[in-house]
């Protein structure tokens, strides 16, 4: 093992889902940090976040791809495997639309279940997805179609505490707030455990209309990244379960790695940014070398 966890190996995964489990349902509002593969799973724990969102769009950009499930979901799952393994937090996939039909999404939680992945996120598009910020209109699934895509995945999870997070895109493509009620009412009678309401507008009007309108019938997650004006404390008010940072550790590596590889380039020399960069003896100690080194005296001659 890489590190040694809190959480034992035995129904490890089964205890992360729980964790999420009560994120999403606690009474206070809990907060999910974006993350995209082993190292930055363990920046955001390290830091203190009691969860990690697995975003499509880091996942993919970080890969050189697009966000249009240009990654196979088996390629995706192996970088959520190697998050599991670097963290004891849940981990909340973005499984974009479950790769897929409803047979997709069986595939796709029984892998999730077997690498203690704590929960998946399906949203009501087509599959090949469009990132929720582009262009002006996105088709979305039919609802009963959609529906039972929930219900595969709930009926396929291995065990009880499992998280299927329903994402609703109807805002997103236009069609008002009553449509966005109606899909997220069927998701959630379809067995959801949770909604994620998804808007693109800047003033976050729309997801307080939304909110008010729902109640409390099942927790709610919001992604504000493009209202990410509206202040923290108007959504808890709001009583929003799950609140995702969902791309800034992506976005922060593409700055620094550029920043670093211009100031290299330009000066040929190391001298003007070492003392600004983590050590290599930092790198050693986020990956947990001593355990390493502790398993050399323990077993090697
Ligand atoms: C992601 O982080 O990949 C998301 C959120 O799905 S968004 O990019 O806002 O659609
Ligand atoms: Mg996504």
């Amino acid at each position: 093992m890489q590190q040694h966890f809190k959480v034992a190996p035995r129904h490890r995964g089964e205890a992360l889902s729980k964790n999420l489990r009560d994120l999403l349902t606690g009474d206070e509002t809990s907060f999910l940090m974006e993350a995209h593969n082993g190292l930055s799973a363990r920046i955001v724990a390290e830091t203190g976040f009691a969860g990690i969102w697995a975003s499509g769009l880091s996942i993919s950009s970080s890969l050189g791809l697009r966000d249009a499930n240009e990654a196979s979901w088996t390629q995706v799952l192996e970088v959520v495997e190697y998050m599991a393994d670097s963290v004891d937090v849940p981990i909340l996939l973005d499984g974009d639309t479950g790769y897929g039909n409803f047979n997709s999404v069986r595939r796709l939680v029984a892998k999730l279940c077997q690498r203690n992945i704590a929960g998946v996120c399906l949203e009501d598009k087509i599959f090949p997805k469009t990132n929720s910020f582009i262009g002006e209109s996105q088709e979305l699934a039919a609802i009963d179609e959609f529906c039972g895509k929930i219900k595969a995945a709930k009926d396929t999870q291995t065990h009880d505490q499992f998280c299927v997070v329903a994402r609703v895109e109807a805002l997103i493509a236009g069609l008002g707030l009553s449509e966005a009620l109606k899909r997220a009412d069927a998701y959630h009678k379809a067995g959801a455990d949770a909604i994620l309401i998804h808007s693109k507008k800047a003033d976050g009007k729309e997801i307080f209309q939304f909110a008010e309108e729902w109640g409390n019938r099942a927790p709610l997650v919001i992604v504000p990244t493009m209202y990410y004006r509206v202040p923290t404390e108007e959504f808890i008010q709001a009583k929003i379960s799950t609140i995702i940072w969902a791309n800034h550790n992506v976005r922060a590596s593409i700055a620094a790695m550029r920043d670093v590889t211009k100031k290299i380039y330009d000066l040929r020399s190391l001298a003007s940014v070492e003392s600004s960069l983590p050590s290599v003896k930092e790198v050693f100690e986020i990956v947990n070398q001593q355990e390493l080194t502790d398993a050399e005296q323990k077993y090697l001659p």
